[in-house]
């Protein structure tokens, strides 16, 4: 994996790992803002759920695991993959394009647990909290809220990542899937869950996980919520010297929770656009890998480029909306890659 920050631990997904519909768990980027959790034991480890609910209550992993299993496919994107690509700079980790992984992932549907403790009409966003103590003498804690209603529809706490339980650098024992949506609304190493009547308040969601401008107040942009449409070239790699014939261009494209309905290909710099073919699975809230046969003659520089256009018409753009924390860069110029016929 490229290493992108030892402590806290940030890591990518090598190019070559995004290839396959399933990323690897061994590869499946990290990105922490605490230091990573290094033990949990399964006996004393319980989540407490609490705020404007009726019922309060702690619930052990025996009892989320008697629960009805639900399996789920998901594609996990941090909101600042691609913002090295940018041709603005902007601050944060310089992600190039795997910060993003797809994986099956089984746990129980958050709105199971919220049926039991019965939020009450007040109730309008749901809190989480993880176990990972946080750096710095501000030791501002990773506590981000979502919208009552995404968690009654779509959020899985997941225990099990590809069939495995879910490994401890991922969140073990168990984890927020709000599906479709960046991964700081993912928290892992769940051990609290507040109901709230607002959003919840506090340094990872007023001052970052916000799009805005310089000289604007973090606080007045909006919240980072479903992956940008999106999609990016995984073969050949950037700069790559191949000879003529047939090359199989290979990619990947995703939406949150919009679905992909086509990707175009260019292979001269964005004159000309053909479509892709879609390979493998299609899931609702997963990536769709997609393939462009190209058969090539003439020797030289040649600038490829993908394109995802959704179900509703909305085309990946050109470029991305630049922001001052660099989130959601799927700007189609800044995924180009050149390869070299040789
Ligand atoms: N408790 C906790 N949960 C967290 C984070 C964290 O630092 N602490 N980082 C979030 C962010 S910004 C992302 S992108 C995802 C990354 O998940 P991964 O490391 O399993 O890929 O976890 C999210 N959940
Ligand atoms: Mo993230």
């Amino acid at each position: 994996m490229r290493i992108l920050t030892g402590r806290p631990l940030n890591a990518e997904t090598p190019t070559e790992s995004l290839r396959s519909w399933i990323t690897a768990n061994s590869v499946f980027f990290h990105r922490n803002q605490s230091e990573l959790i290094t033990a949990v034991s399964l006996t004393e480890w319980k989540l407490t759920v609490e705020g404007e609910v009726e019922n309060p209550g702690e619930f052990s992993f025996g009892e989320i695991l008697r629960y009805p299993k639900a399996i789920c496919a998901n594609t996990l994107e941090c909101s600042g993959n691609g913002r090295s690509l940018l041709r603005e700079k902007a601050s944060g980790n310089p992600w190039t394009i795997g910060g993003v992984g797809n994986a099956v992932w089984g746990g129980v549907w958050l709105k199971e647990l919220l049926r039991i403790v019965k939020p009450k009409e007040s109730a309008r966003h749901v809190g989480f909290e993880g176990m990972d103590e946080p750096y710095g003498a501000a030791r501002l804690k990773f506590i981000r809220s979502i919208p009552l209603d995404k968690a009654m529809t779509s959020t899985l706490l997941a225990y099990e990542m590809k069939g495995e339980p879910l490994p401890l650098a991922h969140g073990f024992p168990l984890r927020a899937l709000a599906l479709g949506w960046v991964g700081a609304n993912c928290c892992k190493w769940l051990r609290k869950i507040t109901v709230l009547d607002r959003p919840y308040e506090g340094h990872y969601m007023d001052q970052v996980y916000r799009v805005f401008q310089k000289g604007q107040d973090p606080k007045s942009g909006t919240v980072v919520t479903q992956l940008p449409l999106k999609s990016f070239i995984t073969q050949p790699l950037p700069g790559e010297s191949l000879k003529p014939g047939t090359i199989v261009i290979l990619g990947t494209s995703y939406g949150g929770e919009r679905r992909v309905s086509r990707v175009d290909v260019s292979v001269d710099g964005g004159r000309s656009w053909f479509p892709a073919e879609f390979i493998g699975p299609h899931e609702r809230f997963a990536w769709r890998q997609w393939q462009y046969v190209w058969t090539v003659k003439k020797r030289g520089t040649h600038c490829l480029m993908a394109r995802a256009v959704d179900s509703e018409g909305n085309e990946q753009p050109m470029e991305a909306h630049w922001n001052v924390l660099g989130y959601g860069n799927n700007g189609v110029r800044e995924h180009a890659i050149s390869v070299f016929i040789v």
